[in-house]
């Protein structure tokens, strides 16, 4: 008899309860590796975080950022490409610590990565516990190929704007379209009404 058992291989499991999972989509339990380009990899004492667009920049050092209250989430996250991944676990610093202190009246983000990634995002959306600089997965230092030393999390969006190697977030009155948003990508993103495309 073999030692793995049929079942093993199944795509999803018996128990997911289906309310978790957005329409269209398919739960995993890979972490697939989705990068428009190669991974950056910067060294951690060339590494900083910034905040930019209102008033002179605000920016963080490595441990700088690394001495910032940071919190564990376990989170669901869906991409575009229909997997979607139940009960991620990540530590980050919340978008709330990093802008709370920043008096601004801007409506919408741009984050910047390294490599030249940007995703937008209503500055409403990174506020009230929804969004993180996670620099931890697992328990472990967040991979390189996942987006470490940091990257953004919005799980409420698809995880195209969660921003791989986040280097920046740029406040602004207007909204800019990113990268996959300019190439026909949904400007919003919403999961669960399947906000995939621009016309969705
Ligand atoms: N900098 C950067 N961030 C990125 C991407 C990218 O190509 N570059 N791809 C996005 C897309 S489309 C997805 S689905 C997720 C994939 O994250 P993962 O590779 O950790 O699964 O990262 C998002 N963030
Ligand atoms: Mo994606």
């Amino acid at each position: 008899m073999s030692p793995i058992s049929r079942g093993f291989h199944r795509r999803a499991a018996p128990d997911v309860d289906p309310s978790r999972v957005p329409p269209g989509q398919h739960v995993t339990a890979d972490f697939p590796v989705l990068s428009a380009g190669p991974t950056p990899r910067t060294a951690l004492r060339d590494w900083t975080f910034s905040v930019t667009g209102a008033g002179p920049a605000r920016s963080w050092t490595w441990d700088e950022f690394r001495a910032l209250p940071a919190e564990k989430v376990t989170v669901d996250i869906h991409c575009v490409t229909r997997w979607s991944k139940l009960d991620t676990t990540w530590e980050g610093v919340s978008l709330d610590t990093l802008l709370g202190g920043i008096r601004h009246e801007a409506g919408f983000v741009l984050a910047h990565s390294d490599g030249g990634y940007t995703t937008n995002l209503p500055a409403a959306d990174v506020m009230g516990g929804r969004a993180w600089v996670a620099f931890g997965y697992a328990g472990q230092p967040l991979e390189a190929e996942h987006g470490g030393p940091a990257r953004l999390l919005v799980p409420h969006l698809y995880f195209w704007k969660s921003a791989k190697w986040v280097r920046r977030l740029e406040l602004l009155d207007h909204d800019v379209p990113g990268f996959w948003e300019s190439y026909g990508y949904h400007n919003y993103g919403d999961p669960w009404k399947e906000q995939r495309y621009a016309g969705d």
